[in-house]
């Protein structure tokens, strides 16, 4: 068991960078200390049309936006002008990432499915999504997986080099390869200006009929921009950082805030091993607690485990830990109530000083303040405080 406070507790956003495992997650910790914020906006509002107006408001607040597509009105499906191209652009234009709480669970071929097609074809949007893992951690993989085929296949440059020769049986069936996922990339990625494509070039029926042979290839293009959209202002890039990597992370749904909730600590155990099995996807967590270095006896002492979790994992650990159920207490009050409902709140002190998560997730304290902009600004700086006084408390 451990004693002392896991030394991702104690170093800063900052320093933390360097030891992360994600490249979204190092991308995440970067921009927090640029905007001095760890607060995500949970952005559970009625329509698309509040959604990206809000999005654009509180925007220089955050540094995560959670959306619950689901539950908005009016959400447009289109890739490249839709609600989440959209949200997209603001995300670039202030600094902030997307987290789709989506909350997967299911066998992995149909979360797969459900992940990167479908109408809303989360992956393309939203940079971080959640899965809840009781269909077992097969599922983290596949969904894993799935995304990256997905960034394997976007953004591609076509480039073409001529050689001369005999084309042998293989080269034709390579070549029908690459031609396939053309016609496939066509489908995802419109040429922006409708200069010549490859299909202009007709390189596959030209190598196969004569001897000089036109090979294309593709390779990813610099840009992490995934979708091209329309207005002037949507090209607008935060200055404080680079745009955000095209890779996609999960946060593993480990423990809830909601009342009775039937996640028990069996259940985290099982969370915590997924997530350190599959580093490269994986963020890191939603849940109550910070479970960074935690051992199988804090969370399920009576558990006969037979797969055991090291202790040099343990010391590895540097998830991301994001936390739901946050409000501020009503004036003259030292506690936030419930919403009625089952939902449980904590303050931005006793959520990230006390019990060590990094982002604090805040919906309607924000969302149905008379000022949401001016309510943002004070959960941010309430849930940075909470960071700093973490730090100096625990140094
Ligand atoms: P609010 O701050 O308005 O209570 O909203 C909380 C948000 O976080 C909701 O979108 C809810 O779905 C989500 N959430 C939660 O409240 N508790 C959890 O344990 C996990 C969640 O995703």
């Amino acid at each position: 068991m451990s004693t002392s406070p896991h030394w991702s507790l104690k170093q800063s956003f900052a320093e933390r960078v360097e030891s992360s495992a994600h490249p979204l997650t190092s991308y995440l910790l970067r921009l927090m200390e640029v905007k001095q914020s760890n607060l995500c906006l949970s952005a559970d509002v009625e329509t698309a049309r509040e959604l990206l107006t809000l999005a654009d408001k509180v925007g220089p607040s955050i540094v995560v936006l959670k959306t619950h597509y689901d539950l908005i009105t009016g959400w447009d499906y289109h890739p490249h002008t839709g609600t989440g191209a959209k949200l997209a652009a603001l995300a670039r234009k202030h600094g902030f990432l997307i987290f789709e709480d989506r909350k997967f669970v299911d066998i992995g071929s149909t979360v797969q499915k459900q992940y990167t097609a479908g109408t809303a074809r989360i992956v393309e949007w939203a940079h971080i999504t959640n899965a809840d893992i009781h269909a077992g951690e097969a599922m983290v993989s596949a969904m894993a997986q799935a995304a990256q085929k997905w960034r394997e296949r976007i953004p591609y440059e076509v480039k073409t080099s001529v050689s001369v020769g005999t084309p042998v049986a293989d080269q034709f069936a390579e070549e029908a390869e690459a031609q396939d996922q053309v016609d496939e990339l066509r489908k995802i990625v419109p040429r922006e200006n409708g200069t010549s494509s490859a299909k202009d070039a007709d390189g596959r029926k030209g190598s196969i009929v004569s001897i000089t042979t036109v090979t294309q290839t593709y390779e990813p293009a610099d840009s992490p921009r995934l979708a091209k959209t329309i207005s002037e202002d949507d090209e607008t890039v935060f200055p404080g950082i680079e745009e955000a990597p095209l890779d996609r992370g999960l946060l593993i749904l480990a423990q809830m805030s909601s009342k009775g909730c039937l996640m028990d600590g069996k259940y985290t155990w099982e969370c915590v091993k997924a997530a350190r099995k599959n580093k490269d996807f994986v963020m890191g967590y939603v849940a109550q607690q910070n479970l960074n270095g935690i051992t199988k006896d804090e969370l399920a002492p009576e558990y006969q485990d037979e797969e055991t979790s090291t202790e040099e994992e343990a010391q590895a650990d540097n998830f991301i830990h994001m936390t739901p159920g946050c409000k501020l207490p009503p004036p003259g009050e030292s506690a936030p109530q419930g919403d009625g409902l089952g939902q449980q709140y904590n303050t931005p002190d006793n959520l990230v000083n006390i019990k060590g998560t990094d982002i604090a997730i805040v919906g309607r304290g924000i969302i149905t303040a008379a000022d949401p902009v001016a309510e943002a600004e004070r959960y941010r700086r309430k849930s940075w405080k909470a960071y700093q006084d973490r730090r100096e408390r625990l140094a």
